[in-house]
């Protein structure tokens, strides 16, 4: 039997990278969209890279996206790739509507212009329920973002659920709540924690520089919720899922157990600077992932804590490494 074919956008990011392992342990023909880029960022596919297909295209235009989907013909399309960062999306509104808000429906239409019996996945956000009208928060809590990423994915989430009722495609949209591992950005907060709790901890840095301590999130590994994103697609009906781990923690036990494990004290090191504050805040996320439990059989493996210390020692090991220690 022919493998299943599935594209991957975003596929150099954290998700993808987590996204694109499942799918080849599962005997997929992998495809990635990627942007041009001066310099090669291929860090997170490196390891796989001689077993997945790269193709040249960008959220911002829908050409490429037409081209992509007719050469690959794929049975499944997962839409990771956004300008994910919220604090950028303060400085760079209009880019990201346009890539993360717009792009969706670039990449839809697309679809429907060449195969519109593909399923669809997108990576919709926690940061849509913003000032949270309900706590917990589950598929039909009301959306209030509170940033222009926010607001860019509420309306990938909706075009995603019109797609869905207009053409009747099989279009679903992944609710994930916030999700880490070694692989994230080094500007979100749990790796700029890791990692500079290893720098201090290696001598490589004196203090860490870190804004709102107050704010809490429901953290869960990306190994874990990758698994649900694929589970969604293999469901014979279209629906939204939350996928959360059930628990908040705030940033200042964040920064207790990474300093912890390391046995240092976070108050001797960290330093709150107004740089790292946001005009508008996220002040409490929770999600109720009982539905994805009972629809998908999902549940999370990995705890707060053992995500955290994994971190830790994933960036002790990193920076040993390049600083030959
Ligand atoms: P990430 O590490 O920031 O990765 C984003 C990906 O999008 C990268 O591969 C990036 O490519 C690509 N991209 C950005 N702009 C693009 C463009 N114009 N055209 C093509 N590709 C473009 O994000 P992530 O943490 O893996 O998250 C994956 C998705 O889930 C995102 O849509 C994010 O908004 C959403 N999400 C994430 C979380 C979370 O906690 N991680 C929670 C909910 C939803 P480059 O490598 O070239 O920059
Ligand atoms: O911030 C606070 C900050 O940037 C978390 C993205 O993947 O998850 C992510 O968005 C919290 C916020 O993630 C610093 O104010 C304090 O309250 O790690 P973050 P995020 O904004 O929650 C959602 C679900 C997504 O969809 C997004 O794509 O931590 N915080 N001090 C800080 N945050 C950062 N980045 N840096 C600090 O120094």
């Amino acid at each position: 039997m022919a493998k299943k074919r599935a594209l991957v956008t975003g596929i150099t990011g954290q998700d993808g990278s987590y996204l694109a392992e499942l799918l080849l342990a599962k005997d997929y023909e992998v495809f990635g969209l990627v942007r041009r880029t001066s310099t090669v960022n291929f860090e997170r596919i490196r390891h796989i890279q001689d077993q997945i297909t790269l193709i040249s295209g960008d959220m911002l235009d829908q050409t490429s996206m037409t081209r992509a989907l007719s050469d690959i013909r794929p049975q499944e399309v997962y839409n990771l790739a956004a300008q994910s960062f919220v604090q950028t999306s303060w400085t760079q509104p209009v880019f990201t509507g346009d890539v993360t808000g717009l792009g969706v429906t670039r990449l839809l239409d697309a679809i429907r212009a060449v195969d519109p019996t593909i399923r669809f996945y997108q990576a919709s956000s926690s940061e849509m329920f913003g000032k949270v009208q309900e706590v917990p928060q589950t598929e039909s809590t009301p959306l209030y973002p509170r940033s222009p990423y926010g607001v860019a994915k509420v309306y990938g989430h909706w075009i995603t659920i019109n797609y869905r009722e207009s053409y009747n495609m099989h279009c679903t949209s992944g609710i994930l709540f916030n999700h880490e591992s070694p692989r994230r950005g080094l500007e979100f907060v749990t790796r700029k924690v890791t990692h500079t709790v290893a720098q201090i901890k290696l001598g490589l840095a004196q203090e860490l520089r870190i804004g709102n301590l107050d704010a809490q999130r429901d953290w869960g590994f990306a190994g874990d919720y990758v698994q649900a994103m694929w589970l969604m697609l293999q469901q014979d009906t279209p629906d939204d899922f939350v996928i959360a781990t059930g628990t908040t923690q705030s940033v200042q036990r964040l920064l207790e157990v990474a300093f912890g494990h390391v046995d240092l004290d976070w108050n001797k090191y960290t330093v709150q600077d107004e740089r790292f504050m946001r005009p508008a805040e996220v002040d409490l996320l929770v999600g109720d992932p009982t539905k994805a439990g009972q629809k998908l059989g999902w549940k999370p493996a990995v705890t707060f804590e053992q995500l955290i210390q994994m971190m830790v020692e994933s960036d002790l090991k990193l920076l040993k490494a390049e600083h030959g220690k």
